[in-house]
């Protein structure tokens, strides 16, 4: 079948989506359980409800996937059965549009699971490649079957939907199909998702999958939820929103008519807030016939170009911009390496005061932590886990993006699998050539993250200013050219000790200084960051003079003149 292309439909109108398959089978007195099932069992009731929506006007119906995943299906013991009723569901999707003879879009519907990545406490639940494997069954049987696109909705762990993602990037890179991705969210009362992050950072931490829309569905009704709208109007894709019919009664009823929807929708429609909107838990097609009117007469929100210029930006619970011509500084204290006390809590297993530094840190004005575990005697992987997933669960930590540090590739890479936000690896080089390093960029953004690429080569550290612009134009070259964006790239173009004693340290300082200032100059979205304490490793044990010379170095180094990010210890920040 010949389609309009999707993203040209949604620069014209508003178009309608479909609304709750659940609502009708109750309906239809289909018998308690798993109504996914019916695909197989009674393809043709669900073809008849997808052809009810399609007649009330419906330009994407979605299929009876929700929760075709093996882990959710292990409780009705059919998870054997995801890619028979992903294949059936999207079939009977498409004989209900042939049948109706209208031109319509198969969204393959991906529900959340029932399991939570960020929300558990012990290493015996469900994990973040346990996860993935299963979106990743699900997502290739509905791209296979011929849906148009993946709608992954009801997120209310932005974890869970960062292993969805990864699984549909690796779908799209094995199908070759493009693969559109909607991505909706469930907002509790204080309008942040269940796993606390806001709005605005959950739209940071999944721009990676670059998705045809975000939105918001089910939560508490039309009326709650337009009021989140504003938050979603910056978005570079469409918006999306499909609302629950109300509020359920005691009796478990939905309680919003279709007149009562229309009535909450019709002003965020008319003011051109939404490109995309339908129904979830207690729509009918009456509510869709209602809403597919007011649609068509609205005018659709004009969705903004992806600016290239854009600076980067980061998310823990809450969303960080990196100003570029500012300084952000990270917190350097919660690095095994580089703190004694951090050091010896981490052996003692003390945890608790491990993140109270991690909370100071954020008190004295870190706007992200960086976290490093790399000690001889130290299961790094494991330190990280354990110190991530408590740093997670306290609000005054995790409300910053995270800075995973460590020179052991596996370190990052597990580290990246508990990371709900959109952190930053520390980091990557040349130093194992042109290859490898492109291998881990592309895996780190996959994952949602932005890096730290030392000015690091096959022939060593940079130390000169011809060699760090010279290391560093070569890798920006080589990341930029294999889909990197510009803005998760930052430069760190080696911060080395002067005052060693030999003579040609003497011109460490002052190099890199020049290096960050040609570095903006001339590889233009890239930020530069730098571990400032490393300067003035000889004067340690002297804190006044090593801050003074930190002071002096900022002032030289900082915001326009280049560097817009300094590994710091925030709290004697002059
Ligand atoms: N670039 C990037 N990452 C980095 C560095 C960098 N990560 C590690 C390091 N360098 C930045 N972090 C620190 C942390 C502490 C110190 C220096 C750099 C430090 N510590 C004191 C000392 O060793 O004297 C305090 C010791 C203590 O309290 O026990 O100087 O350059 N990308």
């Amino acid at each position: 079948m010949i389609h309009n292309d999707i993203h040209q439909a949604l620069r014209e109108r508003v178009l309608t989506l479909d609304g709750a398959m659940g609502t009708m089978l109750q309906k239809a007195r289909a018998e308690a359980g798993c109504i996914d099932l019916l695909c197989l069992s009674s393809p043709d009731t669900i073809e008849d409800i997808h052809l009810q929506y399609l007649q009330a006007g419906a330009d994407i119906i979605t299929t009876d996937t929700f929760n075709a995943n093996a882990l959710s299906l292990s409780r009705y013991g059919a998870s054997h059965l995801v890619k028979d009723i992903c294949r059936e569901a999207v079939a009977a999707a498409r004989r209900a549009i042939r049948r109706s003879g209208r031109q319509a879009w198969i969204a393959g519907d991906v529900g959340p699971t029932g399991k939570s990545l960020s929300m558990t406490s012990d290493d015996t639940d469900v994990d973040f490649d346990t996860l993935r494997a299963a979106y990743l069954e699900q997502i290739d049987a509905l791209a296979r079957a011929g849906a148009d696109l993946i709608l992954l909705e009801t997120i209310f762990d932005t974890l869970n939907a960062k292993a969805a993602i990864s699984a549909l990037l690796e779908v799209r890179e094995s199908t070759g199909l493009e693969l559109p991705l909607m991505v909706s969210a469930t907002l509790t009362e204080s309008g942040r998702l269940l796993s606390g992050q806001t709005l605005e950072a959950f739209i940071v931490s999944i721009s990676h999958a670059r998705p045809l829309s975000v939105g918001l569905n089910c939560g508490f009704g039309a009326e709650q939820a337009i009021e989140f709208l504003p938050q979603l109007q910056h978005a570079t894709c469409a918006v999306s929103l499909h609302p629950n019919a109300g509020l359920p009664d005691a009796m478990g009823c939905y309680t919003s008519t279709p007149s009562d929807m229309t009535a909450a929708l019709r002003r965020p429609l008319a003011d051109g807030m939404l490109n995309i909107v339908g129904g979830c838990c207690g729509t009918t097609p009456a509510h869709i016939r209602a809403i597919a009117a007011e649609a068509a007469a609205a005018r659709p929100r004009n969705i903004p170009n992806c600016d290239p210029a854009a600076p980067l930006r980061l998310a823990g619970l809450e969303a960080l911009t990196v100003a570029p011509d500012r300084l952000t500084p990270v917190g350097e204290r919660c690095n095994v390496a580089g703190s004694r006390k951090f050091l010896r809590l981490i052996k003692e297993g003390n945890l608790n005061e491990a993140i109270a530094i991690a909370a100071a840190q954020t008190d004295a004005g870190a706007r992200i932590i960086d976290i490093n575990m790399d000690d001889a005697l130290l299961d790094a992987a494991r330190e990280m886990q354990r110190f991530v997933r408590l740093a997670s669960a306290e609000p005054d930590v995790a409300r910053v993006p995270f800075m995973i540090d460590s020179s052991q590739w596996e370190v990052v890479e597990s580290t990246l699998k508990l990371v709900q936000g959109k952190p930053v690896v520390n980091s990557i080089s040349l130093k194992e050539g042109e290859e490898e390093m492109i291998r881990r960029a592309r895996h780190i953004s996959s994952m949602g993250a932005a890096m730290v690429v030392m000015a690091f080569d096959e022939r060593g550290q940079a130390d000169t200013f011809e060699r760090k612009t010279e290391v560093c134009a070569r890798a920006y070259r080589l990341l930029t050219d294999a889909g990197i964006a510009p803005s998760d790239i930052i430069f760190d173009p080696n911060i080395l000790a002067v005052a060693t004693g030999i003579e040609h340290h003497a011109r460490y300082g002052l190099d890199f200084i020049r290096a960050a200032r040609w570095i903006r100059q001339n590889l233009p979205g890239a930020g530069v960051s730098g571990g400032l304490s490393n300067l003035s490793f000889s004067f340690r044990g002297n804190n006044f003079v090593r801050e003074a010379i930190h002071a002096i170095f900022l002032a030289n180094a900082a915001g326009s003149s280049g560097m817009n990010m300094a590994i710091v210890n925030p709290s004697t920040l002059i």
